[in-house]
């Protein structure tokens, strides 16, 4: 046991939240409430980057909230909060602009290349700067490990080199923190792209299994799902992308070894496959929204509340901290 570890990990409410995210995320923060000290922000100032209905944003805090319990995080063991009820997070977000985020360093994120496009010159100076808040989120509670998809790692190796620049002109005030990356699913794709994540900004939704999906929906996302040429079921992420990620999605809502179920559909064509797996992702999204749907709003309300106490306490012990260092107190 290792209690003394904090981790820290959140997700943005910027679009339906998917399978993704469960096997890439949150099911490993689940195992990890076991062993450490563990923070789940529901971060929605990361949200705004991009353009959002104030009513669609508020409904879907909720929502990230109720996933957050539905998949396991347990509230008696681990801090639930939501990021803009802290203003901390802003205001380090701030002091770290200042000092010891780079405008070099932001300029290689490929997350930002990736989102902006074409577009660069264009979009908001937020989502440009939005590793310097990831960075505040993790540094102000000295977090020792990020459980995250492979997609974020980038953007904790940030956070660890402005922990580093700041620590070397105030002494050791932040420590260094560690992104944790799963082996496998850290990078669930697409259903229609094997190249592309799955991903809840995509615009054709059939690319991705919500994990608040009508199950007869998702299953007949399953059977249009594309795969690769050839009829054997092989593990070969190279050769055979989307079956590759069809495998993994199998092995990790059905509790299977992949080796295993390669063995088992020997001989068998893609669509006996494909059906089985369908029934694997249904029988996972009944028994999610079974939880789900028994969370009541009061509830999480009050959670969110116990949360931001608890949070606006220790934060606010690091800021003044920090203010008097930098010399505005
Ligand atoms: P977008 O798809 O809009 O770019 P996102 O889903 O990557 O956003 P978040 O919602 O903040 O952004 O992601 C929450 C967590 O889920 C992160 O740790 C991220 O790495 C992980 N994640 C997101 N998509 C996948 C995926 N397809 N496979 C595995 N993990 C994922
Ligand atoms: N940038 C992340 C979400 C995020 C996060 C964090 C993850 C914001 N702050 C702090 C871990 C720790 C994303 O887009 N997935």
């Amino acid at each position: 046991m290792d209690k003394q570890k904090i981790i820290f990990s959140g997700i943005k409410p910027s679009g339906e939240m998917h399978i993704g995210h469960y096997i890439g995320a949150i099911s490993q923060w689940v195992d990890m409430q076991k062993k450490y000290n563990c923070i789940f922000s529901i971060v929605d100032y990361h949200a705004i980057t991009v353009k959002q209905d104030p009513e669609i944003l508020r409904k879907r805090i909720l929502e990230i909230a109720k996933i957050y319990l539905a998949a396991g995080i347990d509230p008696k063991k681990s801090i639930i909060f939501q990021q803009s009820a802290i203003p901390a997070h802003t205001e380090l977000a701030w002091i770290l602009n200042c000092y010891g985020a780079r405008i070099a360093d932001l300029n290689k994120m490929t997350q930002f290349k990736d989102k902006a496009g074409k577009n660069q010159e264009s979009v908001s100076v937020g989502l440009y700067d939005y590793p310097v808040l990831m960075a505040a989120d993790i540094l102000l509670y000295d977090t020792d490990i990020v459980p995250v998809g492979e997609d974020q790692k980038q953007h904790v190796e940030l956070a660890r080199d402005i922990a580093k620049r700041f620590n070397n002109e105030f002494g050791e005030v932040f420590k260094t923190p560690q992104a944790m990356i799963k082996k496998e699913g850290a990078r669930i794709m697409s259903l229609l792209d094997p190249q592309k994540k799955m991903s809840k900004s995509e615009h054709n939704q059939n690319n991705s299994i919500a994990l608040l999906d009508d199950l007869e929906v998702a299953r007949k996302k399953i059977m249009r799902a594309i795969t690769d040429s050839g009829t054997t079921i092989e593990y070969d992420p190279e050769n055979k992308p989307a079956l590759s990620n069809l495998l993994t999605i199998y092995a990790l809502l059905g509790n299977r070894e992949i080796p295993r179920l390669v063995k088992d559909y020997q001989g068998k064509g893609y669509g006996e496959f494909k059906k089985d797996l369908a029934e694997v992702v249904v029988k996972f999204l009944a028994n999610f929204q079974n939880k789900y749907n028994s969370i009541s709003d009061d509830e999480v309300f009050k959670i969110l509340e116990a949360g931001k106490e608890k949070m606006l306490k220790i934060s606010e012990e690091k800021m003044k901290k920090l203010r008097k260092l930098i010399g505005v107190r």
